[in-house]
């Protein structure tokens, strides 16, 4: 397992991507045996991200979910956005589908702990097990220590866990950097499946 949330991790991260470079080492060499014209190189895919984006359940706080799309795609990220009152399973078919990088998941209304429990599970029993998973938004009723939020959203399968009030252009660089590190990893071990959360990030 990769420790995303140490420093530094962009620098190790871009380091190891130059080593491949400097080899000469094509990304397609490496995992594709041949182009299909549905097959993004390697190389291509590394500077292209694909998220979907929705507020799950039946919760139609709207607000944020604008600020989102727009803040990701200036930053260069493809949106798929489903908007509100999306269920799990259109999350996961939209992933599937659009063969995205990630789900990023609103809750806003309280519901959350309800709504979320059971995506990463929907996930796995549909192939894309090792999806990265992002939560956000007001996650439960009331006030509840950050802490024990964070950790009951990871438990549940969520790689990152964010409150309502994070930095928006960390969490952009956040998810760039978890992209990429696993495309890395894929590389390397072309089997490879996470099965734990790599870290919570408020
Ligand atoms: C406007 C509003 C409404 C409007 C929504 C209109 C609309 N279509 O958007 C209406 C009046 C319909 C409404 C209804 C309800 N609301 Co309301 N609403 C609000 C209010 C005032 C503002 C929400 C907003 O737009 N915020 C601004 C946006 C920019 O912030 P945001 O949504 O939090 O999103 C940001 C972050 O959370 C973060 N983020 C969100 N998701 C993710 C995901 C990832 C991956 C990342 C990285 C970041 C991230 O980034 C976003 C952009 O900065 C809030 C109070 C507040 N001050 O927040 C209450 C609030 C959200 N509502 C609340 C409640 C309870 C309800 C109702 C259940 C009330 C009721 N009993 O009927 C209903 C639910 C209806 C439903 N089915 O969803 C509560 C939620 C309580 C909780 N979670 O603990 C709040 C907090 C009010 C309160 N203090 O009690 N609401």
């Amino acid at each position: 397992m990769l420790a995303l949330s140490k420093p530094g991790y962009s620098t190790i991260c871009s380091e190891i991507l130059t080593h491949y470079i400097n080899q000469n080492i094509f990304f397609d060499e490496i995992t594709m045996p041949s182009h299909g014209p549905h097959m993004k190189s390697e190389r291509a895919m590394l500077e292209s991200y694909k998220v979907v984006l929705g507020v799950i359940g039946s919760d139609c706080h709207v607000v944020g979910n604008r600020i989102l799309d727009r803040f990701l795609s200036n930053a260069g990220i493809e949106v798929v956005n489903l908007g509100v009152m999306v269920s799990q399973e259109e999350f996961m078919l939209a992933a599937q589908a659009e063969n995205a990088d990630a789900i990023l998941v609103s809750s806003i209304y309280g519901h959350g702990e309800i709504d979320c429990q059971g995506l990463r599970e929907l996930c796995q029993e549909n192939g894309i097990g090792d999806l990265l998973l992002y939560v956000g938004g007001n996650l439960v009723i009331g006030k509840k220590d950050w802490k024990d939020v964070e950790s009951l959203f990871l438990e549940m399968g969520y790689d990152r866990v964010f409150a309502p009030n994070m930095d928006l252009a960390n969490a952009v660089c956040v998810l760039k950097d978890d992209i990429d590190m696993q495309r890395i990893s894929r590389l390397g071990h072309n089997s490879t499946r996470r099965h734990a959360p790599i870290a919570a990030v408020i």
